[in-house]
């Protein structure tokens, strides 16, 4: 069912540049160093590799803030060397995904220099200003009650102009406004640039927070403690964004290249649909945030603790793979990436008996279901993330996801000659990619395993169905994907603990002969009842 199509059997390997690979002794990650580990994500089996932005940026939100997109950051490189990273890539045959900013610039963007000079600037209509709003006391307030994302008012004040602009993150990363014609097009423009230098496609960030309702309405007061509040409703895919996304998609198709859209706060499945359906010709895939935003978070967000529970991920896993499969669509499938903090450390354990257990579970349960796979090199949570003492940081602070890669057990994990623009995660000397990298049984080459299933079954793991099985069991997550005759039983253990898990009826024994990947090396056989070893998973034909 559905179209075949290279980008739903294809995998990405995210890269945080800054702590990916250090080669001049900074201290912080490099182009050229990305070049040096192409071997290395090669030999894991991702045909895509996407790179968090690399363009010149003062780096106020890590590179999310872009001042020119059509230069590449000095810290980071050269264009010469993002064109010896492309070449490389396509020689062993890997593509490479850009990220792309386009809701916002950074507030050094010449566009945003211009249009905050003077209100008959050409530019001043290709960011969002408005005038202040002023109460009985003549007193000036922000235009709205919005909040941004970052904390405070999402309006940022401009003396010299005396109006506000908006920025639903940092105040340094105003919001283009997509009303203008002018403004677009410039867009458009950029995405032609880096098509012709030879990227094959974009991660489109925010990508639905484009177009916003041109009434500025106030948000919604869900807390009446606090001054300012989530606008979602009025921006998050907002009455022009269908419009827009099909002028990218055309452009897109004009390259063959492939786009995956970052989607927070909408979780409608027909709008979801009309974003990536076969027919729309807008995106490939979203990242849709049901799964990271929406098992642990707290009423009071992020940082407010709940506990998972397995009914609920297990109700948000099959809603969309089911959905996708009978409508057309597709799946991104992720659970981690830079703004996200360790899989393992948050719903699994990274005590040192477990970690790489839990590590290879996550793997199972995430790369065998129906979508395109997103991988980020996983390391426990930091032990100690200085100056940060409430709990519900330590789990699940986005710092997390950033401290460098842990290459090696020498000094700086093998990371960086110099000091380390962000403090290296105290585990580097047991869990780095040298005691990985050709060790069975590893969570790096259970990866590659994974990956290399997917591509020697692709009828089965990319195009089949999706059913979960025993939907009542709060330890084990089992499934099955389906193709004509073809069936494959994933089980997988979510518990630090043997679990007794009955196969339910009509599922055939487990037989030696049958088992296509496991974690423990063996596979509790030939029984009704298995004995499910901490953290086990495995998959076997049926
Ligand atoms: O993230 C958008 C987004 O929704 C995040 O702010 C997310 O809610 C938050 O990080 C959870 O901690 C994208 C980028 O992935 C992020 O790194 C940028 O900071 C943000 O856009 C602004 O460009």
């Amino acid at each position: 069912r559905g179209q075949r199509a290279w980008w739903k059997e294809a995998s990405v390997y995210q890269i945080y540049p800054a702590s990916f690979k250090d080669s001049n002794g900074d201290g912080l990650g490099d182009i050229p160093g990305v070049i040096e580990k192409l071997d290395y994500i090669k030999s894991l089996g991702v045909d895509i590799v996407w790179i968090s932005p690399i363009y010149k940026s003062p780096q106020v939100d890590m590179g999310y803030d872009i001042a020119d997109y059509r230069a590449i950051d000095a810290r980071y490189g050269t264009m010469d060397d993002v064109e010896k990273l492309v070449s490389g890539l396509h020689e062993r045959g890997l593509k490479f995904l850009m990220d792309l900013v386009v809701n916002h610039t950074s507030d050094e963007h010449e566009w945003f220099r211009q249009s905050r000079s003077s209100k008959a600037n050409q530019y001043r209509n290709w960011y969002i200003w408005r005038k202040p709003s002023l109460d009985s006391h003549g007193k000036r307030h922000p235009p709205n009650n919005w909040s941004s994302c970052f904390g405070g008012s999402a309006w940022e004040y401009d003396e010299a102009s005396g109006e506000y602009f908006l920025h639903l993150f940092a105040k340094e990363q105003p919001d283009l406004n997509w009303e203008c014609d002018a403004m677009r097009d410039a867009i458009y423009d950029v995405m032609r640039f880096w098509l012709d230098k030879g990227v094959d496609g974009f991660r489109m960030d925010v990508i639905n927070l484009i177009s916003k309702d041109p009434s500025f309405a106030d948000a919604n007061v869900t807390d009446p403690g606090q001054q300012y509040h989530h606008g979602a409703q009025h921006y998050a895919n907002g009455p022009r964004l269908h419009e827009y996304l099909k002028v990218i998609g055309g452009i897109m198709n004009d390259y063959d290249a492939f786009s995956v859209g970052e989607m927070p706060w909408v979780s409608d499945s027909a709008e979801i649909l009309k974003c990536v359906g076969s027919d729309r010709n807008e995106l490939n895939m979203i990242f849709n945030f049901d799964i990271v935003e929406g098992i642990d978070h707290g009423d009071g967000g992020k940082f407010t603790s709940k506990q998972w529970e397995m009914s609920e991920l297990k109700s948000i896993v099959a809603k969309w793979q089911r959905f996708m499969y009978e409508n057309g669509g597709w799946n991104a499938l992720y659970l981690e990436n830079h703004d996200q903090s360790r899989t393992v450390s948050r719903w699994g354990s990274d005590k040192p008996e477990y970690r790489q257990l839990a590590a290879k579970m996550f793997a199972t349960f995430l790369g065998l279901q129906s979508g395109t796979v997103f991988l980020c090199e996983t390391r426990p949570n930091e032990t100690e993330l200085k100056a940060i003492t409430k709990a519900q940081y330590h789990l699940k602070s986005r710092d997390n996801a950033r401290t460098p890669m842990q290459w090696s057990p020498d000094s700086n994990a093998g990371f960086s000659d110099g000091q380390p623009w962000f403090r290296i995660n105290d585990t580097y000397t047991e869990c780095n990619a040298e005691s990985q990298v050709g060790v069975s049984g590893s969570p790096f080459e259970h990866w590659a395993a994974i990956l290399r299933l997917r591509k020697a079954m692709p009828d089965v793991f990319v195009y089949g169905d999706f059913q979960m099985v025993d939907a009542d069991s709060e330890d084990v997550f089992a499934y099955t994907r389906t193709f004509i005759n073809d069936s494959v039983l994933v089980v997988c253990n979510f518990r630090a603990s043997t679990v007794n898990w009955t196969l339910p009826s009509g599922m055939s024994r487990v037989q030696s002969g049958d088992v296509l990947i496991s974690t423990y090396g063996d596979v509790p056989m030939d029984r009704n009842v298995l004995r499910l070893r901490p953290f086990e998973a495995f998959a076997c034909v049926q």
